[in-house]
């Protein structure tokens, strides 16, 4: 899987290296910007699993990566902004200071901003409108911004119920990894019926992909994480762990994983590669 995961980023990096402009396009502060966060790491999950969806109804179309890039870009685009003083206030992602912290808030916002205006770009290249709605839609007020308020509304309180943290890591997160498994499937034609169970898989690996993110921000390093361990905690976030305990909220990512293995069973495709990606949600380290 690790294997797998390095081929779509070489893939991903080396082309938007060639779409984004050079740090010495005017003016080269934004440039430098969006270079900086969009290539400071990341394991290009999001696009992984864009481009699985896509091979496994059609068979390896390069036509993905931009479509895959773009989703990139939104990912990065919302971890800039997540980390401003104003979110959550965080000096260190994927290892190296934050957007903020190197060219100041002003030009971290505007990063954040390019970058949404460059992955409508880069999706929209691939002509197909239905690709940019699903993608709209799971970032706006239904789904990452919505996730993003209430997660905020809901610092320091401590009366949330599973329902509560449930509609919030279904938001902030889950949506767009579920969209980046809906758009590989739509662009490789794949029937309604077949969408329809990707976007069932696909709610199952994020909601387990933010619990085991609360759970690595108890259990892992900073050295292993690539930012500061242990800041859900001190900030009073609303978290799995906070809500249902540590034990748990391993139950819960187990059993939401076991549940998408289960949707991808309903598939007549060879669905090996979607799977080993939902086992690595739960394996990951980082
Ligand atoms: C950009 C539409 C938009 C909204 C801004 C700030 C914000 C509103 C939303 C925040 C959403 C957010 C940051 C969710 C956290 C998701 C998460 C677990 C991030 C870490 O993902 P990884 O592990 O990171 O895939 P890498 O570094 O590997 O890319």
């Amino acid at each position: 899987m690790t294997d797998y995961l390095a081929l779509q980023k070489q893939r991903i990096d080396s082309f938007l290296d060639g779409y984004l402009l050079p740090e010495t396009a005017r003016p080269e502060i934004i440039h430098k910007a969006v270079r900086y966060s969009v290539f400071s790491g990341g394991k290009r999950f999001r696009a992984s699993l864009c481009i699985a969806a896509n091979d496994t109804f059609a068979g390896g179309t390069e036509s993905i990566i931009p479509v895959a890039a773009g989703i990139e870009l939104i990912h990065t685009y919302s971890l800039i902004h997540d980390d401003l003083p104003c979110m959550d206030n965080d000096d260190l992602r994927r290892g190296k200071p934050t957007s903020h912290k190197v060219f100041g808030e002003n030009i971290a916002v505007l990063a954040g901003d390019a970058l949404n205006a460059l992955a409508f770009d880069l999706v929209s290249s691939a002509e197909d409108c239905r690709l940019v709605r699903i993608l709209a839609h799971a970032i706006g007020t239904e789904g990452m911004i919505g996730g993003q308020v209430e997660d905020i509304a809901s610092n320091g309180l401590d009366n949330l119920t599973e329902e509560d943290i449930r509609y919030i890591h279904t938001m902030k997160t889950a949506k767009l990894i579920q969209a980046s498994l809906e758009m590989g499937a739509v662009h490789a034609g794949a029937a309604l019926s077949r969408t329809d169970i990707i976007r069932e898989f696909g709610a199952r690996i994020g909601l387990a992909f933010q619990i085991v993110d609360d759970i690595l921000d108890i259990e892992s390093s900073d050295e292993v994480l690539g930012k500061d361990v242990g800041s859900d905690v001190e900030n009073d976030k609303a978290t799995y762990p906070k809500v249902c305990g540590l034990d748990r909220s391993k139950v819960f990512a187990r059993a939401a994983i076991d549940e998408a293995h289960r949707f991808l069973a309903q598939l007549e495709e060879d669905t090996t590669m979607l799977g080993e990606l939902a086992d690595f949600v739960i394996n990951r380290v980082n």
